[in-house]
């Protein structure tokens, strides 16, 4: 794709306008800063690997209901996204203590939380990203109560998803930033979510996955964000490959009256479809699985759908496994 005309650059990323009046194209760059822009370096390939593990975990988040701004991934280093009016607060995710937070609590990195911390910065280099609270959202505008709220119940339940998820791939989710934004009037999940936003410890060794190696000078910093990269990657793969389908198909069973077929014959003759004698009514569920065992899944299935999709004293069920071809 072609870029169009440059809206915004930031630190890590330039957006550009697209033929899409409501579509903007986001282009990851390999320029890394930290202490608000007063330290500044490359690391090799990042925009890459940003785009790609930012848009793998946007997948994940959409397929879990939460939105995105991710409509396309474009090209290694772009992806398309929907034009959002950005709320100016970093939203920050706290599991285990890190970073600033070592500072303000003078405990060691590494110490649990007992439950998960939020946190809001505004968004503002000169004055180093304020740490505010919800008064000074308020007082100052930046967002209103309720969408505030939105956004904090949104970010715990990203929280959710995504310790899961990279526990899944032995890493640790020690902290993380989100930005939001408006768009068509709903609060939706912006920017990007990538080792440059997020405190990723490997489970075992404890080894930084993330920024951190940069903005302390440790090195490695591009191996490290291929390693993340790599085992989402893997990960991602296996799932998509385990993906199966069934449909259960449920009737009333023969000799059981059905009220409900019997008002659509009724209905069907007034309108002169005479030649109609039955009608008998039932339901369609279709379940997606993460598996890759045909009979184990349709055993199981059958299972459930005894104990809860059909009445099985007078509905008969009906199960049918496929590949899931769509994703
Ligand atoms: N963060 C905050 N501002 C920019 C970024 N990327 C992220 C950090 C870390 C979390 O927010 O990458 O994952 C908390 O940062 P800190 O410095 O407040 O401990
Ligand atoms: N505050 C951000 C960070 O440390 C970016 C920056 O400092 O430029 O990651």
């Amino acid at each position: 794709m072609q870029p169009n005309r440059i809206i915004y650059e930031g630190k890590a990323k330039k957006i550009y306008a697209t033929g899409a009046e409501n579509l903007v194209l986001m282009v990851f760059k390999d320029e890394a800063t930290a202490l608000d822009g007063a330290k500044k370096g490359i690391i090799e390939n990042k925009g890459i690997m940003n785009n790609r593990i930012s848009n793998l975990l946007y997948e994940v988040l959409e397929q879990n209901g939460i939105e995105t701004h991710l409509v396309k991934p474009v090209d290694d280093r772009s992806v398309l996204v929907k034009k959002m009016d950005m709320v100016p607060l970093e939203v920050v995710v706290r599991n285990v203590v890190a970073g600033s937070l070592v500072k303000r609590l003078g405990k060691p990195e590494g110490t649990e939380l007992k439950s998960t911390v939020v946190e809001y910065y505004y968004k503002d280099d000169a004055l180093h990203d304020p740490m505010v609270n919800q008064c000074h959202i308020k007082a100052m505008g930046w967002a209103q109560p309720e969408h505030l709220k939105e956004m904090q119940a949104r970010a715990l339940a990203v929280n959710t998803i995504l310790k899961e998820l990279f526990a899944q791939i032995n890493i640790i989710l020690v902290d993380f930033k989100l930005e939001f934004g408006f768009y068509e009037g709903r609060i939706v999940l912006g920017d990007e979510i990538s080792p440059d936003s997020c405190r990723l410890w490997d489970r075992k060794s404890l080894e930084k996955l993330d920024k951190d190696r940069f903005r302390r000078d440790m090195g490695q910093e591009s191996e490290a964000y291929r390693e993340v990269m790599v085992r989402l990657e893997k990960y991602m793969a296996n799932r998509r490959g385990n993906r199966l389908k069934a449909r259960v198909y449920i009737t009333l069973k023969p000799g059981v009256l059905d009220p409900q077929g019997e008002a659509v014959k009724k209905s069907l003759h007034v309108l002169g479809y005479e030649e109609v004698e039955e009608v008998r009514m039932g339901k369609f569920i279709e379940l997606g699985l993460q598996s890759r065992d045909k009979s184990a899944a349709k055993r199981e299935v059958e299972e459930l759908s005894h104990k809860l999709l059909a009445n099985p004293v007078i509905e008969d069920y009906r199960v049918e496994v496929l590949e899931d071809e769509t994703t």
